[in-house]
């Protein structure tokens, strides 16, 4: 009866009882199978920059295709704080499913194995669009899914019914012990979940180790000349908690609406700048090398940041002047907006009239020393000061579009956020911790004020509205870092609620009017409650 092909799919006589005997078995097949197809499908997309994650290419569907005032509404830190939930959602959900699949059709494995390959399907075509990803690299990641779902199903059937396994088979004249084949399924169940979180790991963790961060770190960026370089100010105040002056790298904040770090190969990058230029132009990473790069301290800070939150950071980048880009390829009077295309597709546009001041803005290579970390958009991204990142700081750049101002928008403006991004004058209270007790005595207050391309001249903190007092700063390394500023205080028992603001190189106090970070970023002043108690 069970000849050929068909034998292994379609239906056939079960033991009567097969499904109500093994509710549990039948769940934990679909689900196992479903968590080996995500698993193994993970560790094959970590192979090749054309082969997608399947799970990251629903995600990043969803993320697309959210409307602007959801992912305002939900997220507000323009998609990246929910990135986790949303993958572990996308994890959670199909590993269910695999489990209903499993229970619902188990005496008709041929459906629950289209089940298997319609959801591979799925995940191969919302993958398709993932940055650096072809179709046949989505193809093969969704086969490599479905084959090992499916295979996994029947082969957790066979080992609950009891036909596959290190015990006997079952025969007509010693029925299978029950507990043996209990004990074979549990078997290869636990093992196909240790294969699937197995491969997803080692999925994970040669994504850490690609090929372009090989790359990468063997760059050597070019030294500039002595003199064109200020040395990193030693004045660090030694206050346990107080931000460094430079943000490390591998501390410094990450917003981004891809789910996974575009790796971007060297040997097929190059940028373009064109649109509304005479010449336009192409550039190699090499080329970016060797012209005359500069180096800037710029605090970038994300529209998404709380007063007091940590969505900023301070750098030193090295880069091409962007002026020095423009007057090569001689932009047209009538240009008035400067569009970043990156590779993901994201894109961001700031007005052409803010860099005639002369601030840093910047086509970055380098992050305080190093090539940029792919995360913050190797090889290459915008850098301006004065401007939320979600305006102006394209990463992974591949494009820089010269265009009029109406009718061409960033990828957040049609999501609700304002056009224009000027950062604005913000101070942050580090130490003491909010709602923190210490003991009375005299402890240090700091913290961070950043209004770049203003400076900051002043920062004052006053103690239950008592009067403003100021307080000490770090030297000042341009307008466009950030200052850590410090005082001690002689904290007296009992709960005290501390406030600080700044006034930046303008003569323009910090203003205290609250406003949330949509749509253009946090206002008022930081103000924290603190314990003292002996
Ligand atoms: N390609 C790309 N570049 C991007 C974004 C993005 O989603 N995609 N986000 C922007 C936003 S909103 C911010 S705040 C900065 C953050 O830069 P960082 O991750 O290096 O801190 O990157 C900007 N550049
Ligand atoms: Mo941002």
């Amino acid at each position: 009866m069970d000849t050929g092909r068909a034998a292994i799919l379609d239906p056939e006589p079960v033991a009567p009882g097969h499904l109500a005997e093994r509710p549990t078995r039948a769940v934990l097949a679909g689900s196992v199978a479903a968590a080996v197809a995500l698993g193994f499908s993970e560790l094959v997309a970590s192979l090749g920059a054309s082969l997608p994650s399947l799970v990251v290419g629903v995600g990043g569907w969803f993320i697309d295709r959210s409307p602007g005032d959801v992912t305002r509404a939900a997220i507000e830190t323009l998609g990246t704080a929910n990135k986790t939930v949303l993958i572990w959602t996308i994890v959670v959900v199909t590993i269910t499913l695999g489990g209903v699949v499993g229970r619902v059709w188990w005496q008709r494995r041929s459906r629950a194995a289209t089940a298997f390959g319609v959801t591979a399907i799925v995940g191969g075509l919302a993958s398709v669009g993932e940055p650096g990803a072809t179709a046949v690299g989505a193809a093969v990641v969704a086969l490599v899914a479905a084959a090992s779902g499916v295979g996994t199903y029947l082969l957790l059937w066979s080992a609950a019914d009891g036909r596959l396994g290190l015990e006997p088979a079952r025969t007509i004249e010693s029925p299978t012990d029950p507990h043996a084949s209990r004990r074979s399924f549990l078997g290869f169940a636990g093992a196909g979940a240790a294969f699937a979180g197995l491969s997803a790991a080692g999925g994970r963790y040669a994504l850490g180790r690609s090929p372009t961060e090989v790359a990468r770190e063997a760059i050597v960026l070019p030294t500039l000349p002595a003199g064109s370089t200020s040395p990193l100010p030693d004045t660090e105040p030694g206050i346990d908690g107080l931000s460094p002056l430079y943000t490390p790298n591998d501390d410094f904040f990450r917003i981004d609406t891809a789910l996974r770090v575009p790796q971007v190969d060297l040997d097929g990058w190059s940028m373009t700048i064109d649109g509304m230029v005479e010449n336009p132009l192409t550039l190699t990473f090499d080329d970016l090398l060797a012209m005359d790069l500069v180096e800037s301290d710029v605090t970038l800070a994300c529209v998404s940041n709380q007063v007091g939150g940590n969505l900023v950071g301070n750098a030193r980048w090295l880069g091409v002047p962007l002026a020095e880009l423009l007057e090569r390829v001689g932009v047209d009077p009538g240009a008035e907006q400067v569009v970043g295309h990156s590779v993901d597709g994201f894109t961001a546009g700031f007005p052409l009239d803010v860099l005639d001041d002369g601030r840093p803005a910047l086509v970055a290579v380098g992050m305080n020393g190093e090539p940029l970390p792919l995360r913050h958009g190797f090889p290459a991204r915008l850098v301006v000061s004065g401007l939320f990142g979600y305006v102006s700081a394209t990463k992974w750049l591949s494009r820089i579009e010269l265009a009029p101002w109406e009718g061409v928008n960033g990828y957040w403006i049609p999501r609700g956020w304002s056009k224009e991004g000027p950062v604005h004058t913000q101070t942050r209270i580090d130490v003491p911790a909010d709602r923190t007790t210490v003991a009375p005595g005299r402890i240090a207050v700091a913290g961070v004020a950043w209004a770049p391309s203003r400076g900051v001249a002043q920062v004052e903190m006053r103690v239950d509205d008592g009067p403003w007092t100021e307080v000490e700063l770090s030297e000042e390394i341009g307008d466009h870092a950030w200052r850590q500023w410090w005082t001690d205080w002689n904290a007296e028992e009992g709960t005290h609620i501390l406030e600080i603001r700044s006034t930046d190189g303008t003569g323009e106090t910090q203003t205290e009017t609250i406003r949330p970070p949509a749509p253009s970023g946090a206002t008022g002043w930081h103000r924290i409650r603190v314990r003292v108690e002996a």
